[in-house]
């Protein structure tokens, strides 16, 4: 029996640490931490309310556009202009998300996970003429030749002993890895159309966005997402499965809490009522036995129990936050999200699950050909590459819609409505991130913000123990899971990594002086 440390184990912005104890090659207990304390929800109180977007963009710098997206929701509906804003609004704020989404959906596959199934080795003796590719070979060379594996972040230190593709896909994915690179940017640059630059941006207010569409920038949207969609449906799909059929045991692997839940993204319209709107992909609950039932948000609450805060456990609408580093029990700084009492799952799985479930055609269509490819029923989705899939296939199934909702924008046409700060209002607003369901909500006083509570999605995935006791989501993938070669614990990455965890976002709550550490490795 013993434990393995993990600290940091998210490739991507902010500290999360996996605590596992492995007993005869399975995980018989599991814990996530989020080791850092950054303060958002203290700090923005008695500020003005229409600052709160521009803030909470900064909580994280790799979805600023879904935190900003959500926080102008927010105060649409605590100023009471939810069912005022423009089409041409709308579907800008949707045409930004759009661009994060593509973005970091090619981000996670590519840079967050796939060297943990990707030999970059196999680049050592490439021989052909792909660019990227030699620049990958020459860098690996060089260090080698020095003798010197530091140069090789982000590369190495890596496990070794379970790398399995041959040759050949090992070297389309290490040249994919990096035209991924020339993708990710070319994604930004469409976001920042719209969104003014990335990340960060000031594209959007209260009331729609800050700038309206023109015959001009719908066409240099088009012409970048054009490139993008090629690259998703020629490059990062195929290199997906070609992944998926030589590692199919990880459809078996990191099931999870069974529950899902999504909020829906991208509005239709401008129903006041965020429960109501009709969206692109929809809001409900579902489990891993194929039922769904719709979301109800006061049924949301934030547990504490072994969390680094003395506030209560409360709805999110009513919750506060002040923090309590040395409190007895509590080993994390993320809060507990529960759905009437239940571990839920966030995320593109989540979402795709509700769609199906829901009867979208499109969505429907692409999970039961990927399925059948696999001959798997759906409830592999629940699992390591059912999370990957998943993903993939939502970044084509927005790329393919975002090319026709630039046909409904109207150049000439308002985007945005005048707001006014009230005296006193509460507010909330529902929306998707790409890592899952965003929740912000806001109590205004004196036209200053009074309270203001960030729900994350990795907050969701990667929470502790709730007031019940109940592990959260990634914790339960974990405990259960076999682990081969406890020197090199790649099933212990990959679970937790198939939920592309970004603890910056998640804690939004700087350790003085960190957690002790019984072993540390970067991988
Ligand atoms: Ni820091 Fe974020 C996304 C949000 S995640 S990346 O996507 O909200 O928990
Ligand atoms: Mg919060």
């Amino acid at each position: 029996m013993g434990t393995i440390v993990i600290d940091p184990i998210s490739r991507i912005e902010g500290h999360l640490k996996i605590e596992v104890v492995v007993e005869n090659g399975v995980v018989k207990d599991a814990h996530s931490s989020g080791t850092l304390f950054r303060g958002f929800e203290i700090f923005m109180k008695g500020h003005n309310p229409t600052d709160a977007q521009h803030y909470t963009q900064r909580i994280c710098g790799v979805c600023p556009v879904s935190h900003g997206v959500t926080s102008v929701l927010n105060l649409d509906s605590a100023f009471g202009i939810a069912d005022k804003i423009p089409a041409n609004g709308r579907i800008i704020r949707n045409l930004i998300q759009a661009g994060n989404t593509i973005q970091s959906h090619i981000l996670h596959f590519y840079h967050l996970a796939a060297l943990d199934y990707v030999d970059v080795t196999a680049a050592a003796d490439y021989s052909g003429s792909d660019p990227g590719l030699i620049k990958v070979r020459d860098f690996i060379g060089r260090a080698l030749a020095a003798g010197n594996t530091a140069m090789l972040g982000p590369f190495f230190p890596r496990y070794e002993g379970d790398y399995r593709l041959p040759k050949a896909i090992n070297q389309k994915a290490v040249a994919d890895y990096v035209k991924a690179l020339d993708m990710r940017r070319l994604a930004h640059e469409m976001t920042a159309i719209y969104f003014g630059r990335i990340p960060h941006g000031p594209g959007l207010v209260v009331g729609g966005v800050t700038q309206g569409p023109t015959a001009d920038n719908i066409q240099l949207y088009r012409q970048k997402l054009t490139v993008l969609r090629d690259f998703i449906d020629n490059v990062y799909l195929p290199d997906v499965i070609a992944v998926a059929e030589v590692y199919a045991d990880h459809f078996e692997q990191g099931f999870g809490c069974g529950k899902v839940l999504s909020y829906g993204v991208f509005d239709f319209d401008s129903n006041a009522d965020l429960t109501k709107r009709k969206r692109f992909q929809p809001q409900g609950v579902a489990t891993a036995s194929l039922s769904l039932s719709a979301m109800d948000p006061r049924s949301i609450t934030e547990d504490v129990k072994y969390s680094r805060f003395s506030t209560p456990s409360a709805y999110p609408g009513d919750g506060d936050t002040k923090d309590d580093p040395h409190k007895t029990g509590a080993y994390t700084w993320l809060k507990a999200p529960r759905y009437k009492g239940g571990v839920h799952e966030v995320g593109p799985m989540p979402r795709m699950l509700v769609a199906y479930l829901s009867g979208d055609a499109a969505v429907k269509k692409m999970v039961d050909d990927t399925l059948a490819h696999f001959k798997a029923p759906p409830s592999v989705l629940f699992s390591t590459l059912g999370r990957h899939a998943a993903r993939a296939l939502e970044c084509k199934l927005v790329a393919d819609a975002a090319d026709k909702w630039l046909d409904e924008l109207k150049p000439g046409e308002p985007f945005n409505v005048p707001f006014e700060i009230p005296d006193e209002a509460e507010g909330m607003g529902l929306w998707e991130a790409p890592r899952g369901a965003l929740g912000h909500w806001i109590s205004i006083k004196d036209k200053k913000i009074d309270r203001y509570q960030c729900v994350v999605p990795s907050t969701w995935d990667c929470s502790p123990r709730d007031d019940k006791d109940q592990p959260g989501p990634i914790e339960q993938s974990l405990i259960g899971a076999k682990v081969k070669d406890e020197a090199n614990p790649f099933e212990v990455v990959r679970i937790v990594r198939a939920y592309d965890p970004c603890l910056a976002c998640a804690v939004h709550l700087v350790r003085p002086n960190g957690d002790v550490i019984g072993q540390f490795r970067v991988a």
